[in-house]
């Protein structure tokens, strides 16, 4: 058997990327299917070969970590990728990503792209609230190649995965990090301004021996019905240093009596866009609940 990593998978087929750098067309076992594992891009495998092309994955390591959206594995941290413009930012959508990330316990940088489309200082407003939430931001601009060292950086010896929205150019920041494979690259949508879903497929690539990158498909929702109420609070990164000083120890931060959360919003410390996207997510939660039971 050989050891590989599953670069991408397309139809019941998976590209294993050997060690030596051979790209080997495999199948997965049936016993995988029986047992409901479905291999994903990430995963470290090994493999038979049939031929000198194809082979057949016989065994799957243990898991690092697992995205569900998108569906990876292994990944050490997350580019939370959004543009500047064309499309414009959603918080929801980014609030929700960021749920998503601490939820899994990564690491994360906010990567604004498009750059040179920035004309009203939407940069330093994005780049305030999610630096005093206690994130790194960069800015970017991938078809000039600009604002990627620090990026690079970020990226070395880890496996990342570029995360986004549809059209904010993930594609395009891959490409201009790497030579080794073209993405396609879609335009946005003039009628509906956004992207048109050109990546279909995550695919991860090795950029050296200890740096692997994954491009996903952009999305347009992300579930959140499957956290806990009750640990919703953590994963808004800045309420950590105040949870425990409410009041009641079951606070939820929504209109109870002496709530920490609730007095550092109004005294500025903590975001109120961010706070709201926190009582919004809430309420879908408990919502969600409400209807399935
Ligand atoms: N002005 C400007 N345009 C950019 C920049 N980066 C990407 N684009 C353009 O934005 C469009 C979408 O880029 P993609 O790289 O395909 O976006 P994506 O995030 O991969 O989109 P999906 O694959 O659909 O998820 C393309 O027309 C790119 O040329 C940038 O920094 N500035
Ligand atoms: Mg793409
Ligand atoms: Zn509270």
């Amino acid at each position: 058997m050989q050891e590989g990593i599953i670069v991408k998978g397309i139809g019941g087929f998976y590209y294993v990327e050997l060690q030596n750098g051979e790209l080997i067309e495999c199948k997965a076992r049936g016993k995988f299917r029986k047992d409901n594992i479905t291999p994903l891009v990430g995963d470290r495998v090994y493999i038979e070969k049939i031929n000198n092309s194809q082979g057949l994955i016989k065994e799957i390591k243990e898991r690092k970590s697992q995205l569900i959206r998108p569906p990876v594995a292994n990944v050490d941290q997350v580019v939370v990728v959004f543009a500047l413009k064309d499309p414009d930012i959603s918080f929801t959508l980014l609030d929700r990503l960021l749920v998503h990330v601490e939820e899994k316990d990564l690491d994360c940088l906010i990567c604004l792209n498009k750059s040179d489309l920035d004309e009203d200082g939407k940069f330093e407003k994005v780049y305030s609230i999610y630096t005093e939430a206690g994130y790194k931001v960069i800015k970017t601009n991938a078809l000039k190649k600009e604002g990627l060292d620090e990026l690079k950086a970020f990226l070395k010896g880890k496996i990342t995965a570029f995360a986004g929205p549809s059209g904010v150019g993930k594609s395009s920041l891959f490409n201009s990090l790497q030579d080794k494979v073209k993405m396609e690259t879609g335009v946005i949508s003039e009628k509906i301004g956004r992207g048109k879903h050109t990546t279909r497929h995550a695919q991860l690539i090795r950029i050296d021996d200890e740096t692997y990158l994954v491009d996903t498909p952009g999305f347009s929702t992300l579930d959140l019905s499957f956290i806990e109420p009750n640990d919703l609070q953590y994963y808004f990164k800045e309420f950590r240093n105040f949870i425990g000083q409410c009041k009641f120890s079951s606070c939820l931060h929504v209109k109870e009596k002496d709530c920490a959360i609730i007095e550092n919003v109004e005294e500025g410390n903590i975001c109120r866009i961010r706070y709201n996207n926190y009582l919004d997510f809430l309420n879908e939660i408990l919502e969600n609940r409400r209807n399935t039971r």
